[in-house]
């Protein structure tokens, strides 16, 4: 089922089957601290050929959210999709189903939490290009510290071969940083990022030892699970048979109001928000709550 956007603060039937996996207190406790974990076989494993079917397709015939840098290319190409949850029945269902919505909204401390979006992330096989360090929360038109994603592995994935890393405990740090376009500053897409004011982003890579950065091997079905307030980056795919491919989900707590500043992620057009700057998000067409403890 797909809903339709543009039609301000519909309330949506959701039919919600939450399943299996709960955090656990001392889960909450180190996402609280730290600002992210991982967590194994986070849902079910049938999702994962589902939604690599869904990555191939996306790769084939993209949205136009689309950013590929080397379009095409079998090898060094970076692939990010986007907002599929309003057209693919696929995710769609998994937004719904998985369980997503409860974890997220558990790491958050949150009582409930509000879909915002899908993102398809494909580095092929050796490709060179990093995921620059940044902060996810600029990019996106809220304010509030209740926002989080979960980040699920849908192939093997090593730090060498595209992981993500985190500056643990950067999320308390208080600090709004300016965001990078990501695939290069003269990539074409996602240039919309580059209008804002902040703080410039530290050259983390060059001096890695000042900070304490943390990160994850994962499995297919593996997720982490983090603030939108972490600093957070990747290397390229060094792998020379293992593309990578995950698939991260934004999730929205109960302190989060609308804030549609300029330079944020254009997708979402304010104009069509039923929510004042500075309420509560409370339109379901747009961000629909998916979960309520
Ligand atoms: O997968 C990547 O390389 C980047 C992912 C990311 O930054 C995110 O999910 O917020």
């Amino acid at each position: 089922m797909a809903i339709e956007i543009g039609q301000m603060s519909q309330s949506v039937d959701w039919e919600v089957d939450m399943p299996q996996r709960e955090l656990t207190e001392q889960e909450v406790t180190r996402f609280s601290e730290d600002g992210v974990i991982k967590v194994d076989q986070a849902v079910e494993s049938d999702w994962i050929p589902k939604l690599l079917a869904v990555a191939e397709q996306q790769l084939k015939k993209p949205s136009k959210w689309v950013n590929d840098v080397n379009s095409g290319a079998s090898e060094d190409r970076l692939f990010t999709d986007r907002y599929l949850w309003r057209s693919n029945d696929v995710i769609h269902q998994f937004i719904r189903e998985s369980g997503c919505a409860r974890l997220a909204a558990q790491a958050m401390n949150s009582q409930s939490s509000r879909f915002y979006f899908d993102h398809l992330l494909i580095k092929k096989v050796k490709t060179k290009a990093p995921t620059p360090w940044h902060q996810d929360a600029p990019y996106w038109p809220f304010a509030g510290k209740q926002i989080a994603s979960i980040w699920l592995a849908l192939t093997p994935v090593t730090v060498a071969g595209s992981s993500l890393e985190f500056i643990r405990g950067s999320h308390r740090d208080e600090v709004y940083y300016l965001p990078a376009v990501f695939g290069g500053a003269e990539n074409t897409s996602g240039q919309w990022a580059n209008t804002q004011q902040g703080v410039p982003v530290p050259d983390i890579e060059a001096e890695r030892d000042k900070y304490d950065i943390v990160g994850f091997d994962l499995e297919p079905g593996d997720a982490l699970i983090f603030s939108a307030w972490m600093l957070h980056g990747a290397p390229g795919n060094q792998s020379a048979t293992q593309d990578r491919i995950a698939l991260s989900t934004r999730w929205l707590g109960d302190d989060v109001l609308w804030d549609p500043r300029e330079g944020v992620d254009p997708s979402v057009n304010p104009e069509h928000v039923a929510v004042q700057p500075g309420a509560p998000v409370h339109d379901n067409a747009f961000f629909p709550e998916l979960y309520r403890a």
